[in-house]
């Protein structure tokens, strides 16, 4: 290499990282509100309002419950709640629109108001989407990012709401047994570019689009280290857009830990959140939201500095 090309290189690299150590805060733009991003790490706590989360083990739940669960969460420090009535568990079966909405709505309209903090609506079908953000919602976020319906970007654009698109491959019930992909990264990125393409068309606005690599969904547990280890190459050739990921309690950490079941993976939890803010995530997914704020908000101080 001669001197002019090392010369070259090294003002691309220092430009790169100028641009990165004075990045702006930047806005998330919702239904009533806009969320600043960039300075620190934004956290999203799980409401997943199933059977299996609040009841007595039953087949029965209780929205009281759940509504207690999320002001738990908003207590310490949750920045949005992330509402769900349909587990996007690997090999979790479909629910009715009747009984997803008899789910969520009630939850929604209760935690939504004026004071309170955004809530978003975790779904893929477009009836749910259109009432909780009736019922309050300020973003939707779906896990098939429009592959099982594209009439949910209708719905946000209608609303002015936030849309997180996440990538994911084939359905929770199929996921897992989908040949791995050949390169994760690739496919990730031009995946959720097809996906803001389609957003935008359907006349969703650019600052309302969040994007998300689905950590878990039809990846091998390599290929989630891998994409957390990589994330700045997201971060960078999709800038324009805040970055959620969610690596809470999945099945990757299990593997990482011996197989931990899931209630033995905070630690893991908390390391995998922890290097996915170093590597440019600005909103993290979490169900055990007093241990990620105190995480993040060490994190953040050492990027800043
Ligand atoms: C619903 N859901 C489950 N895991 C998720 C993840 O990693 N990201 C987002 N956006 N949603 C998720």
């Amino acid at each position: 290499m001669n001197q002019s090309w090392v010369f070259t290189f090294a003002f691309f690299l220092f430009t790169f990282d100028l641009m990165f150590a004075l990045m702006p805060i930047r806005q998330w733009k919702l239904a009533r509100r806009s969320l600043p991003y960039g300075e620190r790490t934004l956290v999203m706590g799980v409401l997943n309002v199933t059977p299996d989360s609040f009841s007595d083990g039953g087949q029965f739940y209780s929205h009281d419950l759940a509504v207690a669960h999320a002001e738990q969460m908003i207590s310490e420090g949750a920045d949005i709640i992330d509402v769900g009535g349909e587990s996007t568990r690997p090999g979790s079966a479909f629910v009715t629109e009747a009984e997803e909405l008899q789910r969520v709505i009630p939850v929604i309209e209760k935690l939504a108001g004026p004071t309170s903090i955004p809530i978003s609506i975790d779904t893929t079908k477009p009836s749910v989407a259109r009432a909780a953000l009736a019922a309050g919602a300020e973003i939707v976020n779906d896990i098939s990012a429009l592959r099982f319906a594209t009439l949910i970007a209708d719905e946000v654009a209608r609303a002015g709401a936030g849309l997180v698109l996440m990538h994911s491959r084939g359905t929770p019930k199929t996921m897992q047994q989908l040949p791995p992909a050949e390169d994760i990264m690739s496919e990730v990125i031009d995946g959720l570019c097809g996906s803001i393409a389609a957003a935008q068309q359907h006349g969703v606005a650019p600052e309302s689009i969040a994007i998300d690599p689905g950590i878990g969904f039809g990846k091998t547990a390599e290929q989630n280290v891998e994409l957390i280890a990589k994330l700045d190459q997201l971060a960078h050739d999709l800038f324009d857009f805040p970055i959620m990921i969610g690596t809470s309690r999945k099945s990757f950490i299990g593997k990482l830990l011996d197989n931990a079941p899931a209630d033995q993976r905070l630690y893991g939890t908390i390391a995998s959140t922890v290097a996915s803010v170093m590597n440019g995530a600005h909103i993290v997914r979490v169900h055990d939201v007093k241990a990620a704020v105190e995480a993040v908000r060490v994190a953040d101080a050492i990027k800043r500095s």
